[in-house]
């Protein structure tokens, strides 16, 4: 059986991507919500509902785990998932506890859609965790499009990424968070824009290993010898533009369904 991955478009493809190094011979069916991207400005039902619909989906394909493989909707949809579904389900949320680890100036930055940083979701992360360190929030209305079109280094990306982060460097952040899946296929360029010692965060790694943790205590961990396991993709949107985009953003060869 598939463990069952959504976004809003094709930002989940860098978790994907950790899961996939992680857990090889895991089988995994991609879930690009494209007809529908961005999420960031829409209202919480209009997501909440999106999400459900893909779940509904993903577990019609047999799908024995979920990954919410989006920040935006993790928070607007993965208690309602966690209600609905008898399958463990794995959400998303910026890395804020280990960004108060890593900071020495005492003020960090979260880069995120709106949607994830009106959230009551977030609120409570930084009730939790945000301590004596000042988290300071960016959103980044028109990054995750930019990412979308492929454009991960064109100078409208960059003059747009230098436009957001400038405020936060300007009020003494030395850590960033990547509070959307969509980012880190920016980070070479947003490394580009900050001086040397500024640290990124990212959770995508943390995710695979959770998701790795939750199937091994279920028993559903695929058997080593199903490697290399099929990946499959299905989009929403246009199954071309899926086509042309999957190259730039994911490195093997793919099934679009
Ligand atoms: N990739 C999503 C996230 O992590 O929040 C949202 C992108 C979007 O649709 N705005």
């Amino acid at each position: 059986a598939p463990v069952g991955v959504f976004d809003s478009g094709l930002g989940g493809l860098s978790v994907l991507c950790e899961i996939r190094r992680l857990l090889p011979a895991e089988s995994l069916l991609y879930v690009a919500d494209s007809g529908h991207v961005p999420y960031g400005e829409r209202s919480t039902d209009f997501i909440r509902g999106r999400s459900l619909a893909i779940a509904d989906f993903l577990l019609g394909q047999g799908a024995k785990a979920l990954v919410v493989a989006c920040n935006t909707a993790t928070a607007a949809a993965v208690n309602e998932l966690r209600s609905r579904y008898d399958l463990p389900v794995i959400g998303m949320e910026p890395a804020v506890k280990p960004a108060t680890a890593a900071t020495r100036s005492g003020v960090v930055g979260v880069l995120a859609t709106t949607g994830t940083l009106q959230s009551a979701k977030f609120a409570a992360l930084l009730d939790r965790f945000a301590g004596t360190t000042r988290v300071l929030t960016q959103p980044c209305p028109g990054l995750v499009e930019c990412i979308e079109r492929g454009e991960l280094a064109s100078p409208a990306t960059e003059a747009l990424l230098r436009r957001l982060v400038e405020p936060l460097l300007s009020a003494g952040c030395d850590t960033l968070i990547l509070g959307c899946t969509h980012y880190p296929f920016i980070k070479p360029l947003l490394q580009r824009l900050v001086p040397a010692e500024v640290v990124l965060i990212d959770t995508g790694t943390a995710v695979a290993r959770q998701l790795q943790a939750r199937l091994a205590e279920q028993q559903l961990l695929a058997p080593l010898d199903n490697r290399p396991a099929p990946v499959r993709f299905w989009s929403s949107g246009d199954p071309q533009a899926m086509h042309t985009r999957l190259p730039i953003l994911w490195g093997e060869a793919v099934e679009v369904l």
